[in-house]
């Protein structure tokens, strides 16, 4: 190989303090594995000298526990954007040691080629295949790979024997030209290829190539509990009554199913509709789920970012490739995620929310409107571009303390305006076409547990004039009660 190979530690030390780092893959699919804990050695190496070693840290959602516990309990991380989903990491980034940008994953990519977000310096890059003409075949994710090594000055290779090489068949590989050179993005339907299979990179930029072998390591799902089932029961009856009633057209739209476990059981309450035809995807995320489908004959073809799957699934799916092959494209996240494309396929958006308001307002991201969970991720980029824009998530949360169904959602992700139908396990409240005061009823009365409702139609009887039924006075009486009491249930009015 013309490549140095390196250990990571060798890797490692090519980086310096204060650097820009891109790391492949978007969960634990596509992420590198072994430079993160280099890189904290590194840091606790120089911290022992008294010299610092802190980098801003771009990824497409924090990749896993390499970012998370290793390099963040490391102090290396100073920045990362634009999506994380790891509990240590979201840990430092709610004590404030980390600064996290919370960005829509289709806008980092250019976001960074404008200048507007540090740019990459040193591009890592989990590879299944490194030409000697610089091609790199990319694993299970393609997240912004593409854009870190087209910016970077230097690219460090993890190339990982445990993946198939004939990934490449997966893999379409296109970065729109920024303006105002940029022309439509030629993607009409979820199975066209547009671009290449690998990534093309000048062999001047490969400083290094790291070994590996081992896999994603992806945890296994949450069991689908009554709950959720009944959740995603709720949404499947809406869209077949959609269908039945020519509001979607014979062939089935293109899916999106977010992340988390109400997004898993609508995804499987899809597979046993009698009603919903077989169906394609046009997403960011495939898991396990979604292979099955295939494996029914459900899903026909999916449109992903990564391919998110237990080390068992992706076993299963390299002794079977042929089966997958044709089904499956993995793109960069300015495309999985664009909304000029999204709009144009006619997706419809499945995502999940920590809190709704009485306006049909979404917040996805934050507890009690200060502790950040994951982040918006790519919800928002579908929410608003989708055919069809669905929220959904249980009506309360620890053990009915909390009510998913507030009077003022306390941090705003997707306003009124990005969302047509929320859902929870009581059912469905379908806001298209309502004025704010007939949105507010019909989500008290179809979505709020029960035990919140005569509180929640208090509120809105308080309202009184205005096109929207709030009264500020008590908008966060639900959220203050909490706090206070350990019960939203206890808020006074
Ligand atoms: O806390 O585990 O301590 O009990 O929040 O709740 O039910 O496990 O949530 O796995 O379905 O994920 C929105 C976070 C849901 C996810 C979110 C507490 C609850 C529990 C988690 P515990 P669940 P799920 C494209 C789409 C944004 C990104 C996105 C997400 C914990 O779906 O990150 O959509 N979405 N991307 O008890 C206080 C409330 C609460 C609450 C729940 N109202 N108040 N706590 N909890 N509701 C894909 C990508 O972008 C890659």
């Amino acid at each position: 190989m013309r490549y140095p190979i390196l250990s990571p530690e060798e890797a490692a030390a090519l980086i310096n303090d204060g650097e820009c780092v891109g790391l492949s893959g978007l969960t634990q699919a596509g992420a590198v594995k072994l430079l993160p804990g280099a890189l904290a050695a590194r840091a606790e190496r120089m911290r022992a000298e008294g010299r610092p070693f802190r980098l801003t840290v771009m990824t497409s959602g924090t990749p896993n526990a390499g970012v998370d516990d290793v390099m963040a309990h490391a102090g290396v991380v100073a920045r990362c954007m634009p999506f994380q989903s790891s509990p240590g990491l979201r840990g430092f980034i709610n004590s404030g040691e980390v600064k996290y940008c919370d960005i829509h994953l289709s806008k980092l990519a250019q976001e960074m080629r404008y200048g507007h977000v540090p740019r990459v310096t040193t591009a890592i890059i989990e590879a299944a295949e490194v030409t000697e003409e610089g091609e790199i075949v990319l694993t299970t994710g393609a997240g912004n790979s593409a854009c870190f090594c087209a910016v970077a000055s230097r690219i460090i290779i993890e190339l990982n024997r445990y993946h198939d090489r004939r990934l490449r068949e997966f893999h379409d590989v296109y970065m729109p030209q920024d303006p105002p050179q940029r022309t439509a993005i030629p993607l009409q339907y979820p199975a066209q290829r547009i671009g290449a299979k690998v990534i093309k990179v000048s062999p001047e930029k490969i400083a290094a190539v790291v070994l590996n072998n081992q896999p994603d390591g992806v945890a296994p799902f949450k069991e689908i509990t009554e709950q959720t089932a009944r959740i995603g029961r709720n949404i499947v009856r809406f869209l077949e009554n959609e269908y039945v009633n020519g509001r979607l057209p014979r062939e089935f739209p293109p899916l999106q199913s977010g992340l988390g476990n109400v997004a898993n059981a609508a995804l499987a309450a899809l597979g046993h509709s009698a009603v919903i035809p077989p169906f394609s995807m046009y997403t960011e995320v495939i898991q396990d789920n979604v292979i099955r489908l295939m494996q029914q004959g459900r899903c026909l073809f999916a449109s992903s970012n990564t391919l998110t799957l237990s080390d068992a699934m992706l076993k299963e799916l390299y002794a079977n490739f042929d089966f997958f092959k044709g089904k499956i494209l993995l793109r960069g996240m300015e495309i999985s995620n664009n909304p000029e494309v999204i709009r144009r396929l006619g997706v419809i958006s499945m995502n999940t929310a920590i809190e709704m308001d009485v306006c049909g307002n979404v917040n996805s991201s934050h507890l009690f409107g200060t502790s950040m969970m994951n982040g918006i991720g790519g919800s928002c980029d579908y929410a608003r571009a989708s055919r069809i824009s669905i929220f959904s998530c249980p009506s309360t949360a620890k053990d009915g303390a909390v009510s998913a169904i507030v009077p003022m959602v306390s941090h705003v992700d997707q306003t009124e305006h990005d969302v047509a139908v929320l859902v929870t396990e009581q059912g469905v409240a379908d806001l298209r076409g309502l004025a704010p005061r007939e949105r507010a009823e019909r989500i008290v009365e179809n979505c709020a547990h029960p035990t919140y409702r005569p509180l929640l139609r208090r509120y809105l009887e308080l309202s009184q004039g205005g096109h929207s039924p709030n009264t500020l006075k008590h908008a966060f009486a639900f959220h203050s009660a909490y706090r206070q009491t350990g019960s939203m249930l206890n808020a006074q009015f």
